[in-house]
């Protein structure tokens, strides 16, 4: 059992320690023997039964109103990632690619999309990257061009998660009211639509649905704008602001499970005539495996604490908070194989697929050297002229 007193920290409040025990019960029972043969059909079934047992509720407001609770997506993300990261990665996608109709779309759209996400009866997307253009956002090439009432949407997105399974893809186009950042727009796209395509379904190291897509005369109608013309940028990093804290917290639970894995084994396993867990060398990387758990969960708590306490932007929060845990979780998880010797690399034991799993969330939803860039900037921004 993964040690749960973080809970009682400051940032917390009681739903979030019922929601703990909550979403730990769940992946017990739900989480075991996952079955990844056909990893469409592991996603889909996973959307479903998160959409059933009321978990995937969390990843956007109803279409009332409210606001997305980021300490709740957190703690769901760290409770999945702990036991299945493709459980994770379901949870996660159906909040970005549903976060800009959550935190920007008009009533239509959110009533339209968001119970049919929240239920997990459709499978969301969102659609930034391009071939050219993954870091550098402003530079994106994909047009979005008037069209009678619509928009003709041309252009090519890539490391797309969820393309080929999704419903509902946000895409980030440029519409040109000015240059650079303040000339895109975001759209909402149905899977269907005959002017996208699936151009490549696209295998990783920890397998779940990826692909480029391609859009050709892609036609949609005026309502699929979300917010307003020339807002895309703004809509994208907003969002992303959101969910970069929780790629944190789903970092954290994959660090948490290897140190529960590496102390199992310490305990039992015997060197030079004792336990693993005698020998000091050990018990430096169990030290520091455990500190760098607890620096990352404070600083995922932190940044998720201050946006729901109503913060306007927590960019440089979040940054700090993705960053830092999921830097410090590769080296914990490298930790844990070294540990575990032979068997870290044994193909499905425990501590190698958290090797695979963790790899990506140093790259997507912004590379660790661009939340640099991000940090920086903020602290520079008070010393400039
Ligand atoms: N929230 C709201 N507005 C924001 C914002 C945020 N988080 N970040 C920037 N903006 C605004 C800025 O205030 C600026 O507005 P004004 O033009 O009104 O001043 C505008 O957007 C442009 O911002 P900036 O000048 O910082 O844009 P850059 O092109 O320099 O941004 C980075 C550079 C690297 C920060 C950005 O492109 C980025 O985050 N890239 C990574 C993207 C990513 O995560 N890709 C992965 C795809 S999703 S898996």
């Amino acid at each position: 059992m993964s040690d749960m007193s973080f809970l009682s920290w400051p940032f917390f409040d009681d739903r979030h320690r019922k929601l703990g025990g909550e979403v730990e019960a769940w992946a017990r029972t739900n989480l075991v023997g996952l079955d990844h043969h056909d990893v469409d059909a592991a996603c889909r079934d996973l959307v479903a039964r998160l959409g059933r047992d009321g978990l995937l509720a969390h990843t956007a407001p109803d279409d009332q109103g409210g606001t997305i609770d980021v300490r709740s997506l957190a703690l769901i993300r760290e409770t999945l990632a702990r036991h299945a990261g493709l459980a994770d990665f379901v949870f996660a996608m159906q909040g970005l690619g549903a976060g800009p109709i959550s935190l920007f779309g008009n009533g239509e759209q959110r009533k339209e999309w968001l119970p049919k996400t929240r239920a997990g009866k459709a499978i969301a997307a969102f659609a930034l990257s391009e071939p050219a253009s993954g870091s550098d956002v402003a530079n994106l090439a994909t047009t979005a061009t008037r069209d009678g009432n619509g928009y003709l949407i041309d252009g090519e997105k890539t490391w797309i998660s969820n393309g080929g399974i999704a419903d509902l893809y946000v895409v980030f186009a440029r519409t040109g009211e000015a240059p650079g950042a303040r000339g895109l727009s975001a759209f909402i796209v149905r899977g269907d639509n005959p002017g996208l395509k699936i151009a490549e379904r696209i295998e990783v190291i920890a397998p779940h649905p990826l692909a480029r897509l391609s859009f050709e005369n892609c036609r949609v109608g005026g309502d699929a704008l979300i917010g307003k013309a020339g807002e895309g940028f703004k809509i994208a990093m907003a969002t992303l602001d959101v969910f970069r804290t929780t790629v944190g917290a789903a970092a954290l639970g994959f660090a948490r499970r290897a140190l529960e894995e590496t102390v199992k084994r310490a305990a039992k396993r015997e060197l030079f005539g004792a336990p693993l867990a005698e020998l000091q060398m050990v018990q430096g990387h169990i030290a520091d495996m455990a500190l760098e758990i607890d620096a990352a969960a404070l600083l995922v708590y932190r940044a998720a604490w201050t946006k729901d306490k109503g913060a306007e932007r927590v960019t440089r929060e979040a940054a700090m908070a993705k960053l830092y845990a999921t830097e410090a979780a590769q080296r914990v998880i490298d930790a844990a194989v070294q540990l575990h010797g032979g068997d870290g690399v044994r193909s499905g034991h425990p501590v190698e697929a958290l090797y695979r799993e963790i790899r990506a969330l140093r790259i997507y939803e912004g590379a660790s050297d661009v939340q640099k860039v991000v940090i920086a900037r903020s602290v520079l921004a008070g010393t400039r002229p």
